[in-house]
Parts: C-alpha cells; sequence; structure tokens
C-alpha cells in the first residue's frame, strides 16, 4: 500500500496526511522544506523520518559551511600555524544535536520542524553514529576536535572514512555476534567529497639510485587517496574545523583490455583492491592488529596527510623550511607514526634536503601521544614486510636509527638501553618498533594521566627518556562538556543554570560554585530529582531494548567501556555472584537495591572478552528470575555500546565502575564522564583516577585495592592467586559456583576454563583485589543508605570535575606541545 507523510517503521511520525501542517510565516521550516523538495526530491507528504533528517542537516549545515569559509579564511589571513591530529579513529557519534547546540540553534530548528509536524527528537534518534573508533581513543579524537573548534584554533583532523566503522554487536543466546555497521547506508548528509584534493599513495616496488645522487622509488603499486571533508562545529559556532577522512580510488578504475577479454572480475579488481584499504576499521582495542592490511591503512592515511600538510604549507608560505613554525602535527597513538618517515622523503627526495636539515624540521614538527603501556598493544612490524610494503622508508628508518643510536653512544648508553633505544628489536624475528620511531621523530611525547607518564619513564621509554630527559611530558585526558553533560543530561544542565548560573557554559570550571549548593536540602531534592527522571528514561529504554524491568530507586551501577581482562569486568561479575549468594543468605540484612549495567565489545578474536560476556548474561538470568532476590538486585548485558548509548546511560548512572588493576589504563574517560553527571566512582588508583580524586576529594570517591607499585611488587615477589583465594571464602565460593556451572546449566564446564585460569596466573590481580573490592561496595551501600551525604558527595563530584574538561586538556597541547596559544 502507499505510505503517505512521515513515518517511522510505517507509523506515522507525527500528523495524519489529511491534517499536513501549513508552515506560516517560518522562514527556516520554508528553508528546511525548500531543501527536502529540491535536494531531496521528496515532497512533505511522500518524505519519510530519514529524508526529514537529510533535510534537516542540509539547511543546517548551510549555515555551518558560512561560518566554515570565514574560518579557513581568517587562518589563512592571519598566517596562523595550524594543528593537524592524525588519527586512524575518530568515534564521534550522531553530529546533529551537536551542531545544533554548538550553533545554539536547537529551539529555532525544533520549532520550525514542529510546524512540519516532525519531532526533532525523533529525527536526531535516527542519525547513525559515526563510530570510526574503538573506545577511548577515537573518542578522545573526536572530543579533541570539537575542543579545537571551541578554543577557535585552527586545526584539521586526518584519518580514514571507513565505510564500515566499529562493528554492530548482537548477542545471540548471550554470545556476542558481529555484524557488519553500516553507517553510510542512506547517504551522509555532512561530508563534503573534494575530488580535487587528491594524492597518490604508493606501495612496493623498488628504490634506484640515479647519476644525479638522487633516489628513485620506482613503486610497484598505487592508489590514490581523495579527501572526504565533515565541518567541526565549536562551542557557540566560534569556529569551524575541517575533519578530512581519505577514502581511496583506483587510478585505473577499470581495465578495459581485460574487460574487452572478457575478464569482467579482472577489469574490476584494481577499484576492489582500493576500496578494501578503506573499507573497515580494525575492531582491536589493545592489542596490535599486525596484518599486511592495517600497515597499509596506516601508510595510505599518513602518506595523504603528510603531502596535503606539505602541499597546504608551500602553497601558503611558499618555504617548507618553515614548516614547523606553521605546522603542529600530532601523531595519536603510533598509528600514524610512519608519517615521521614519509615527511623525511619528502623533504629528501623531492624538497631535496640533507638528512639533517630534514630530521631537524621533521622532530619540530611532530608530538606524539602514547596511550598505553601493554605490551601487547605497542606496534611493531616484521622487517621483510615493512621492507616489501615501504622499500624507501626502510631506508629512512635505518639511516635514523643510525643517527640515533649514534647519539646514544655518545651520550654514553651500554649496550643494554642501545638494544632498547634501537628503532629494530633484534630479539628473535626482526621488527620495526613504532613507538621508539615516533618517540624519536618527534619533539613531545606525552602520556594521557600523571600516573601514565611516570610509568612511560619507568618501563617502556626509560632508555629513551634517559637520553631526551625533556621529550616525556603529561596531558592528562579530558572530555567535552558539551556532549558530555549539556548535551547527554539537559535536565542536570539547566538545574546547574538555576543554581551558579551559565559561566559555566563557557569555563567548565566554574562548575565549581556549584559546591556551595552541596549541602542544601532543596538542592539536594531537585538534583536526586533530576536523576530520577534520567534514570525513568532508562529505564524505559532498557525496557525496550533487552525487556527488562528494572526499579528507578535501586542504585544504578554501571560499568561499560570496551571488554578487556584488564578492565576487570570479571571482577565485577565475580563480585556480583558473591552478593547475590549473600542476599540469599541473609534475606534479613537490608541490602540496598542495584541495577548492575554492563556493556560493551568484545575483540572479534578476544575468547576470554567474549566469554566474560556470555557470563554476564548467564549470572543476569539466572539472578533477574530467583525470586529470593526479587528487585534487590537485577544484573542486564546492554548490547551494542556506542556513543548514543553511552549518552543515554552515563546521567542515569549512580555509580562508575572504573576498577582496573592499577598501572594498566592509562587514564579512563569514561571515568570523568560519569563524575560530571554526579555519580560517585568506585575504583582502583590507575589512570586518570588517581587525579579525579585529587580533584574531587578523597572523602568522595571509593578507592579501593592495590596501587600501582604494589601490583608491581606483587608481581615481582612471585603472586600466588591460589593463595588468595584460599584465604578469602567469599571469593572462593563465587568462583567454585560458577566453575560448577551454576550459571551454566546448558554447559556446565563453559567457565571451567576462564575461573582455572584465575587460580593458576590471574594476571590482573582479580583474587588479590577481591576482598578490598567487595569492602568497597559494601562502603557504598552505607553511603547510599544516607541519601543527603550520598547527594552532598555527588554534587561535589559535578561541582569539582570542570577540570576535566578536553578544553582544559587541549589548552596544554596548543600552549606546551604546539606553540599555539
Ligand atoms: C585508550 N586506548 C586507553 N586504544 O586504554 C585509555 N589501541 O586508558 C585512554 O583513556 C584512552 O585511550 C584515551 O587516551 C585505546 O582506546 C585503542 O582504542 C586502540 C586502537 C587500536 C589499536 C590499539
Amino acid at each position: 500500500t502507499h505510505q503517505t507523510g512521515p513515518t517511522i517503521r510505517g507509523a506515522p511520525l507525527a500528523t495524519s496526511p489529511a491534517a499536513l501542517p501549513v508552515a506560516d510565516a517560518n522562514p527556516l521550516a520554508d528553508a528546511i522544506l525548500e531543501t527536502l523538495v529540491h535536494r531531496i526530491g521528496k515532497d512533505q507528504r511522500a518524505a519519510r523520518p530519514h529524508d526529514w533528517l537529510a533535510a534537516t542537516i542540509l539547511t543546517v549545515r548551510n549555515d555551518i559551511i558560512e561560518k566554515w569559509m570565514t574560518s579557513t579564511r581568517e587562518a589563512h589571513a592571519k598566517g596562523a600555524k595550524r594543528v593537524y591530529y592524525l588519527s586512524l579513529e575518530f568515534l564521534i557519534g550522531r553530529l546533529l544535536r551537536d551542531a545544533l547546540a554548538n550553533l545554539g540553534q536547537t529551539h529555532d530548528i525544533a520549532g520550525a520542524l514542529k510546524s512540519l509536524g516532525v519531532d526533532l527528537a525523533v529525527i536526531e534518534e535516527i542519525e547513525p553514529d559515526a563510530a570510526l573508533g574503538n573506545g577511548g581513543l577515537g573518542r578522545l579524537a573526536a572530543c579533541f576536535m570539537e575542543s579545537l573548534a571551541s578554543l577557535d584554533l585552527p586545526a584539521y583532523g586526518y584519518g580514514i572514512r571507513y565505510v564500515n566503522g566499529m562493528f554492530r554487536q548482537r548477542l545471540d543466546d548471550g554470545f556476542q555476534v558481529e555484524l557488519p555497521e553500516n553507517w553510510l547506508q542512506h547517504g551522509n548528509p555532512w561530508e563534503f567529497e573534494r575530488r580535487e584534493s587528491a594524492y597518490f599513495v604508493g606501495f612496493g616496488g623498488e628504490v634506484i639510485g640515479t647519476d644525479t645522487g638522487h633516489v628513485h622509488w620506482k613503486v610497484g603499486e598505487a592508489v590514490e587517496a581523495m579527501a572526504v571533508d565533515t565541518p567541526m562545529v565549536g562551542w557557540r559556532g566560534k569556529r569551524v574545523n575541517t575533519l578530512r577522512l581519505w577514502t581511496a580510488r583506483a587510478l585505473d578504475p577499470i581495465r578495459l583490455d581485460r574487460f574487452n577479454e572478457g575478464d569482467f572480475t579482472g577489469a574490476l579488481s584494481g577499484q576492489l583492491r582500493a576500496e578494501t584499504l578503506t573499507r573497515v576499521l580494525y575492531p582491536n582495542d589493545s592489542t596490535a592488529a599486525g596484518q599486511e592490511l592495517r600497515l597499509r591503512q596506516e601508510y595510505f592515511f599518513s602518506s595523504a596527510s603528510i603531502q596535503d600538510i606539505v602541499r597546504r604549507h608551500v602553497q601558503y608560505f611558499g618555504d617548507i623550511r618553515t614548516l614547523p613554525d606553521k605546522a603542529a602535527i600530532q601523531l595519536n597513538d603510533t598509528h600514524p607514526a610512519v608519517s615521521v618517515a614519509e615527511l623525511m622523503r619528502l623533504l629528501i627526495d623531492f624538497h631535496e634536503f640533507g638528512f639533517d636539515e630534514a630530521w631537524d624540521i621533521t622532530k619540530r614538527t611532530f608530538g606524539y601521544t602514547n596511550h598505553t603501556l601493554l605490551p601487547e598493544a605497542l606496534e611493531s612490524w616484521p622487517l621483510p614486510l615493512f621492507e616489501r610494503l615501504l622499500p624507501r622508508h626502510m631506508q629512512l628508518v635505518y639511516a635514523i636509527n643510525a643517527k640515533l643510536l649514534r647519539e646514544a653512544r655518545a651520550a654514553g648508553s651500554d649496550e643494554t638501553a642501545i638494544k632498547a633505544i634501537s628503532l629494530i628489536d633484534e630479539g628473535g624475528e626482526r621488527r620495526v618498533r613504532m613507538a621508539n620511531l615516533a618517540f624519536a621523530g618527534s619533539h613531545s611525547v606525552n602520556g594521557v594521566a600523571a600516573l601514565h607518564t611516570d610509568l612511560m619513564k619507568q618501563t617502556v621509554f626509560a632508555d629513551l627518556h634517559k637520553l631526551y630527559p625533556d621529550r616525556i611530558n603529561n596531558k592528562t585526558n579530558g572530555i567535552t562538556p558539551r556532549r558530555w553533560l549539556q548535551q547527554c543530561n539537559p535536565g542536570l544542565t539547566s538545574l546547574i543554570r538555576e543554581a551558579i548560573g551559565d559561566a559555566f557554559c563557557d569555563d567548565t570550571e566554574k562548575l565549581d560554585a556549584l559546591a556551595a549548593h552541596a549541602d542544601d536540602a532543596a538542592f539536594q531534592q531537585k538534583f536526586a530529582a533530576v536523576k530520577r527522571d534520567n534514570k525513568v528514561a532508562l529505564a524505559k529504554h532498557l525496557k525496550d531494548l533487552i525487556g527488562l524491568r528494572v526499579d528507578p530507586d535501586a542504585m544504578f551501577d554501571v560499568q561499560i567501556k570496551r571488554i578487556h581482562e584488564y578492565k576487570r569486568q570479571l571482577l565485577n561479575i565475580v563480585e556480583t555472584v558473591a552478593l547475590y549468594d549473600q542476599i540469599r543468605s541473609h534475606p534479613e540484612r537490608d541490602w540496598v537495591p542495584r541495577v548492575k549495567l554492563f556493556a560493551g565489545k568484545a575483540a572479534s578474536s578476544y575468547h576470554n572478552a567474549k566469554l566474560i560476556i556470555k557470563l554476564a548474561g548467564d549470572v543476569a538470568r539466572r539472578v533477574n528470575a530467583d525470586p529470593a532476590v526479587g528487585d534487590l538486585l537485577k544484573v542486564a548485558f546492554v548490547p551494542n555500546y556506542n556513543v548514543s548509548l553511552a549518552e543515554k546511560i552515563i546521567p542515569a548512572a549512580d555509580l562508575s565502575e572504573q576498577i582496573s588493576t592499577a598501572g594498566m589504563e592509562a587514564s579512563g574517560t569514561g571515568n570523568m564522564k560519569f563524575a560530571m553527571n554526579g555519580a560517585l566512582t568506585i575504583g582502583t588508583l590507575d589512570g586518570a583516577n588517581v587525579e579525579i580524586r585529587d580533584h574531587v576529594g578523597a572523602e568522595n570517591i571509593v578507592i579501593f585495592g592495590m596501587t600501582a607499585d604494589e601490583v608491581a611488587a606483587k608481581r615481582a615477589g612471585g603472586y600466588n592467586p591460589r593463595e588468595a583465594i584460599e584465604a578469602s571464602p567469599e571469593l572462593g565460593q563465587a568462583l567454585a559456583a560458577i566453575a560448577s556451572g551454576v550459571f551454566s546449566p546448558d554447559d556446565p564446564d563453559r567457565y571451567k576454563g576462564l575461573m582455572g585460569g584465575l587460580y593458576d596466573g590471574d594476571w590482573f590481580m582479580l583474587a588479590a583485589d577481591f576482598d578490598s573490592y567487595a569492602a568497597a561496595q559494601r562502603t557504598v551501600d552505607r553511603r547510599w543508605s544516607n541519601r543527603s551525604d550520598w547527594n552532598s558527595a555527588t554534587i561535589r563530584n559535578v561541582a569539582r570535575v570542570g577540570w576535566f574538561s578536553s578544553d582544559r586538556t587541549i589548552r596544554e597541547y596548543a600552549k606546551d606541545i604546539w606553540g599555539v596559544l
């Protein structure tokens, strides 16, 4: 049958066709309608929700384009230094609400749409997440892009336009299944193809010397990188910067010779090969991928970005020598580290610099941010692969290494230090170490939280740090308060505004004025009411999504992040099982009702992480169906965690679980989001938790477990998990119950191996921290039971986390690393 009017899955969106509203004198509504007709090619009756979404975005975009061009023109006219943020990941999420809020147009657009019978909230909800990232590292890049524009700094983000971003997670009988994510299926009205901004990127082949003494890289294969730009709108629409994502095209899209011979597949194979490059995001968040395609992706986007930066510099400033004065290139982890060799190549092979001058320019241009100390996440490439794919870069890596090791020897490094500093790992199969390359090629190397930066100096980079003691510096992460407070939590935002005015909207640290209201009973009531509203909304969402009913008056206890053993979701689940046991054994005690929420994706090949997801679901099924606990305990694993889901869950959380083994979480950024939305943190002294405690005050956070030093000492001294388990009956019983199949009667041995691993190794020291964690949870219960104390503590959290705004972080990068403030 013929559909009329806007619908979602066939249901009318707002208005029946008989009563199409007539827009009266609303120029914005006219503009949207005009766009709908002339750009989308639909009339009001035929338009579906996605058409309205596209028409709205295209209309808003017009405004953005003006500001975008002004921003670019101004930077040009001033001859301003530009910041280039190179990242293989940008985990942006949805853009419409963010853009509208930053432009201050939410109200007007909502009104215009309303006059057309369309609900802005409804179309905002169908915008797909741009999920071009795995987790924290990618989300940090997105927060940074927003803060750069908000601080009016001319900046470009460079990355890859993956056709398939982070996979969609479905749970089949509780097991994670990965499905392709298809964010571009309805087109992407935010992006602009820049067909004229295209570069050749070569791979393979050989390097030949010429008579003139020059070297020539005769590439074996080449693809074309084409730019696709997305505007990044800053707060109050101050500035619009560019996120430039590269897509790959074959130079020869179709081989007609082959086609004419009847080889249709062969005729198109070049195009397919090119498209494969930018097809999919690698879904590993903390192990190096190691495949050839990954190195190809890294070089493809590095080369295109560096060529673009050099081209722009020469066009605007003429002389490439001034590059470090006019361009600051930040490497988001080592994924773009081959850029160091690429810039050297362009300077030496095309701009005819000698090695030393090229090296000086390169070092003064690059900065490198490290996001992990996990050995399995440190990238290194087998030498034969690197040499086959990038023969010219291999030569340059050798030349850089020779210089580096000469400097080290001159400074008195011994042979052990030389081995650690070398760009080539000689232990076993020879490999190129990307972290050492990034370190050597940068004037600044930063960690992402104070503890992490200290550990960098003591561990992975100890010898490089001795050699270059001024290079490592700390830049504690931050989050954008626009998305993570104002947009996701409008209720709290208005309450804050009512209490302290709206200065905090332009300077997040002004939230500190809220502390004066922390003990005001009336304010506490309002604060708790906002939280409750958010919980009611989340409860409804959970009901629709997974069919679980939860009580909004229970404590919402949340752990949402990538699933990894070091993040210790298993510690949380095991403690949940212990609690379940306790509630059943002592039903007479007055237990605090809790809803335990888990969400997160596991890397597709990470067996234990996937098993942990299944365990959470198995525990949930058993607990939720047990009448003996009733509403005292509910457990849920919410599928397909992404930015949009985080925006719904975080404002509704009471308790934030940040429980990684100390020394392993570089920073964490979820921890900051929860605190800013009025949750109490239960956490270890790891990553930025340490600084969060310093800011909110030790009395407003619940800290437990070993410190990083204690973890290291225990490991060095020969940790015996079996002893720890035997010393804790509560833990022993929980592990035994899980191992014996209490939660998996359909497959009683399912968790034998997972539990056995704790007895045998327990690398992440779950057993060592268990008792301390369980005790901390009971402290949390007690504090919850004194609701006025709880409210005052959570209000103080909001008041004192303003420092964790990514505006502060970016200001520090801008001053200390980039020299643009
Ligand atoms: C995260 N790293 C850190 N890596 O784990 C987190 N890795 O502590 C920190 O807050 C955040 O970075 C921001 O600094 C990641 O998210 C990855 O996603 C990743 C992706 C590919 C390869 C390796």
